[in-house]
């Protein structure tokens, strides 16, 4: 890379580093930009994108169920959300909670205040009595806050199978470190996509409409307009893969031509030959074997999996021990 390496941003970092791997990869971390945001919204309400539909079925149905889990022996509890984006699903639990007087409070954490803004005016007006704590900040800083000032049980929430972005390597470290910074007794309540008929979950990562493939495509848009690179929009396919045996999904950019791209913030021109891919997410499928593996490795007792009439998805309480 060019001498102005020092100050480049982590942003133009990783994606020099991820264009120089091989193969070549680009973390789905850096999907979500405005346009990102927007296009994940639109995936969300996608016909084949079935997660969210069985996520929002579970807190529907089994809400009565979920309040008596959460509550345990307890009369109160601090409910948390990591990542909680716009909070259509978690509504629905909040709204029951205060419909039955349950004495609790609810902290979103994000790492965007833009989205906890919009989250906080909406739940104020949709549910004043709800009381609303936003927390700015990476999850694990924002636990360890919350944790030196409650004296509350925390019920932590981590939905959406945002976990499915970790490797199965990293996943375990991931839920580890989250323990860590919660106490014995405190819940966590966490979303898994399950393994289940291939076509099924290909077609999710591959919609009709091919708002994924722009979803995707929309990381080279980020990268040309936000480190002023020269990507040709109309020079990469859109190529999810499901392996069943792994449970591992992962999306590609697949270079349709021999190119180079130019990205003026690293000073570098990157080749590709045709045909070559970048991997640039994962989004793992599990078996409820592995997931209650997961739970015991990172030190935590499986209280109750949740799933939808399917089996399509689980959301799984966890004490931890
Ligand atoms: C937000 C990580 C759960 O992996 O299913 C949707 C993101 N990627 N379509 C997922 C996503 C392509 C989503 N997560």
């Amino acid at each position: 890379m060019s001498e102005t390496t020092a100050i480049l941003s982590t942003f133009a970092k990783d994606i020099h580093s991820g264009l120089s791997s091989n193969p070549k990869c680009l973390s789905s971390k850096y999907f979500y930009d405005e346009t990102g945001d927007q296009l994940f919204q639109t995936i969300m309400g996608l016909e084949e994108y079935y997660l969210t539909r069985s996520e929002f079925e579970i807190f529907d149905q089994q809400k009565k169920e979920i309040l008596k889990s959460f509550l345990g022996e307890d009369t109160s509890f601090n409910l948390v959300e990591l990542g909680a984006g716009d909070g259509t699903k978690t509504k629905v639990l909040l709204k029951y909670f205060v419909s039955q007087g349950v004495d609790f409070s609810y902290s979103p954490i994000d790492i965007s205040q833009h989205v906890l803004d919009v989250l906080s005016e909406d739940l104020g007006e949709s549910i004043p009595k709800l009381q609303v704590n936003a927390i700015q900040g990476d999850y694990f800083d924002a636990l360890a806050k919350l944790n030196e000032n409650h004296f509350q049980k925390e019920v932590v929430l981590f939905l959406g199978s945002n976990i499915g972005n970790f490797s199965n390597g990293s996943a375990p470290k991931f839920l580890t470190r989250l323990g860590d910074n919660l106490s014995t007794g405190d819940l966590l309540f966490i979303g898994f996509d399950l393994m289940k008929d291939p076509n099924v979950i290909l077609s999710a990562y591959n919609d009709k409409l091919g708002v994924t493939k722009e979803f995707n495509i929309n990381l080279l848009r980020r990268i040309n307009k936000e480190l002023g690179a020269n990507f040709d929009l109309e020079g990469y396919e859109h190529f999810p893969t499901y392996n069943p045996i792994t449970g591992e999904t992962k999306s590609h950019l697949v270079s349709n031509k021999a190119q180079e791209v130019f990205i003026k913030a690293t000073g570098e021109t990157y080749s590709f030959d045709a045909w070559e891919a970048i991997h640039t997410e994962v989004s793992q499928k599990y078996s409820l074997k592995m997931i209650h593996q997961f739970a015991e490795q990172a030190g935590f007792k499986v209280i109750k999996n949740f799933t939808d009439k399917n089996n399509f998805y689980v959301d799984a309480l966890w004490e931890k021990i």
